[in-house]
C-alpha cells in the first residue's frame, strides 16, 4: 500500500479535499492512519453483516471507497453466499476496489455502481453500511437519505454507521481534538501535514455532534439504536429496524 504523503510539503493554497486518483492511491494507508480503530471497525461490521444477512437480501456500502469492507467480508463468506451492492461517486476509488475484487477472483459477488448515494435506489436491503460519508454530504440532505435507508430495510435489518463527531461542550470538543491530532502524530503525519488536511477539509467534512445523529436515527424510527464502539471524536452505531 502506498504511503499518503499529499500534504507533507508546504503547499500554498491548499485546495478544497477531494477524493481524486491521487487521494485514491493512499487511500488505504490514510484511513488506517487517520480513522482510530479502523480495522476494528471493518473487522465487526463484516461479522455483522454475516450474522444478518440471508439468500436474496442485498447488501450495501454507500461511500465504499476501494472497498475495505467487502474484501473484509470476501474473508469472511464464501464466494455466492452474498450479494453486495458498493456505491461511491469516485471512479478512481471504484477502479482500485475492481482490481481488488479481480485479483481475489470475487468479482462476481459485488456489483460496484459510481454513483452519488442520494440518488441510489436501494432494493432487498438487509444490511445498508455508511461509513465515514454522511459527513461528506451538505446537512441539508442528510435527513432524507437516512430515511430512505430506513424506509428501503427490511424489518430486522441493520443499519450500520459510522462518523467524525463534534462534542457540543467546548472544553470537551478541543479535549477530542487534541487527542485525535495526538493519534494522528503517533501514526507518524507531521504537524504541517495535519494543519493542511484540517484546512483541506474545511467545509468539506462537516462533523455533527452525536446528540444529533442520534435524534436523526431516532426520527427515522428505529426500534434498536446502540453505539457499539466510541474513541473520542469517532463514533459507530448499530441500528436495528
Ligand atoms: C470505508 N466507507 O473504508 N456519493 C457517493 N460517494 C460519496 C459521496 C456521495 N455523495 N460523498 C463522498 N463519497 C469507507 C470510507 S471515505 C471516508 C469512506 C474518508 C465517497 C468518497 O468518494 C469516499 O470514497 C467516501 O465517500 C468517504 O469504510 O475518506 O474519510
Amino acid at each position: 500500500m502506498d504511503r499518503d504523503t499529499i500534504y507533507s510539503k508546504p503547499i500554498t493554497s491548499v485546495p478544497p479535499f477531494e477524493f481524486n486518483a491521487a487521494v485514491a492511491s493512499v487511500f488505504d494507508d490514510m484511513i488506517h492512519r487517520s480513522v482510530p480503530m479502523y480495522g476494528e471497525i471493518i473487522r465487526r461490521q463484516a461479522q455483522l453483516v454475516q450474522r444478518c444477512c440471508r439468500p436474496g437480501t442485498r447488501v450495501y456500502d454507500l461511500g465504499c471507497s476501494t472497498g475495505n469492507l467487502a474484501m473484509a467480508l470476501c474473508r469472511l463468506m464464501s464466494a455466492g453466499s452474498f450479494e453486495m451492492v458498493a456505491v461511491d461517486s469516485s471512479q478512481p476509488m471504484l477502479d482500485i476496489f475492481q482490481k481488488r475484487l479481480k485479483a481475489a477472483g470475487r468479482l462476481e459477488d459485488i456489483t460496484l455502481m459510481a454513483k452519488d448515494i442520494r440518488q441510489v435506489n436501494l432494493d432487498r436491503a438487509a444490511v445498508v453500511v455508511v461509513n465515514f460519508t454522511l459527513q461528506f454530504l451538505p446537512p441539508a440532505d442528510r435527513d432524507d437519505l437516512l430515511q430512505k435507508i430506513y424506509d428501503a430495510l427490511a424489518p430486522g435489518g441493520m443499519l450500520l454507521f459510522s462518523e467524525k463527531t463534534l462534542h457540543a461542550d467546548q472544553g470537551l470538543s478541543d479535549l477530542q481534538v487534541d487527542f485525535y491530532y495526538r493519534f494522528k502524530k503517533e501514526n507518524g503525519y507531521s504537524e504541517l501535514e495535519i494543519s493542511q488536511k484540517r484546512e483541506a477539509l474545511e467545509n468539506v467534512l462537516v462533523p455533527e455532534t452525536g446528540e444529533t445523529h442520534h435524534n436523526r436515527l431516532r426520527r427515522c424510527g428505529y426500534s434498536g439504536i446502540d453505539v457499539w464502539l466510541k474513541w473520542f471524536n469517532f463514533c459507530s452505531w448499530i441500528c436495528i429496524k
